[in-house]
C-alpha cells in the first residue's frame, strides 16, 4: 500500500485554499489517514528538501515553506503517488496542465501550492518524517467498493 505526504504549502494556506486542495484529493479518492496543521521548523524543512541541498532556490525554498503553517496529510492507497503528483501537476505552474491543482490555481514556481512525495520509497519516508505511526488512522470507508474495485 502506497503512502504519499501531501503537504499545502504557506501560500496555500494564506490564499485560502487549503479546503479546494484538500477536496481535490478527497474527490479523487484517496484515503486520508493522517493530518495535522503546522509551522515547519526550519530543521523540518532542511530534512525534508535535503535532497535539493546546494541547489540555487535551495534557500529560498526553506524560506518559504517555514513563512507561514501548512497542512501535512499522509493519503494511502494503491497507486496513490501517481494519482496524486498528476492531480498536483507540473512542478512550474505555468507549465502544469488545465485541471491540476497548480494549473489551475498557480502562476509561480516558487509559489507552486502544493508538496507530494515522487515515488514509492519517498512516500513512506516523508510521511515518517512528519508523523508518527500513532498519529497515523486506521478505518474503514464506507464508500471503498465504489471506489475500488
Ligand atoms: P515537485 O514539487 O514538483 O516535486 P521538485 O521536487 O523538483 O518539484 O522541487 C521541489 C520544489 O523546489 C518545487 O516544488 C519548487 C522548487 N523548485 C524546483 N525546481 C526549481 C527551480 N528550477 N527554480 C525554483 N524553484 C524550484
Ligand atoms: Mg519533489
Amino acid at each position: 500500500m502506497e503512502r504519499t505526504l501531501i503537504l499545502v504549502k504557506p501560500d496555500g494556506v494564506q490564499r485560502g485554499l487549503m479546503g479546494e486542495i484538500i477536496g481535490r484529493f478527497e474527490r479523487r479518492g484517496l484515503k486520508l489517514v493522517g493530518m495535522k496543521f503546522i509551522l515547519m521548523s526550519t530543521e523540518l524543512a532542511e530534512r525534508h528538501y535535503a535532497v535539493h541541498q546546494g541547489r540555487p532556490f535551495y534557500n529560498d525554498l526553506v524560506e518559504y515553506i517555514t513563512s507561514g503553517p501548512v497542512v501535512a496529510m499522509a493519503w494511502e492507497g494503491k497507486e496513490a503517488i501517481t494519482a496524486a503528483r498528476n492531480s498536483i501537476g507540473a512542478t512550474n505552474p505555468v507549465e502544469a496542465s488545465a485541471g491540476t491543482i497548480r494549473g489551475d490555481l498557480g502562476m509561480e514556481i516558487g509559489r507552486n501550492l502544493v508538496h507530494g512525495s515522487d515515488s514509492a520509497e519517498n512516500g513512506l519516508k516523508e510521511v515518517s518524517l512528519f508523523f508518527s505511526e500513532e498519529e497515523l488512522v486506521a478505518w474503514d470507508r464506507v464508500t471503498e467498493e465504489w471506489i475500488r474495485e
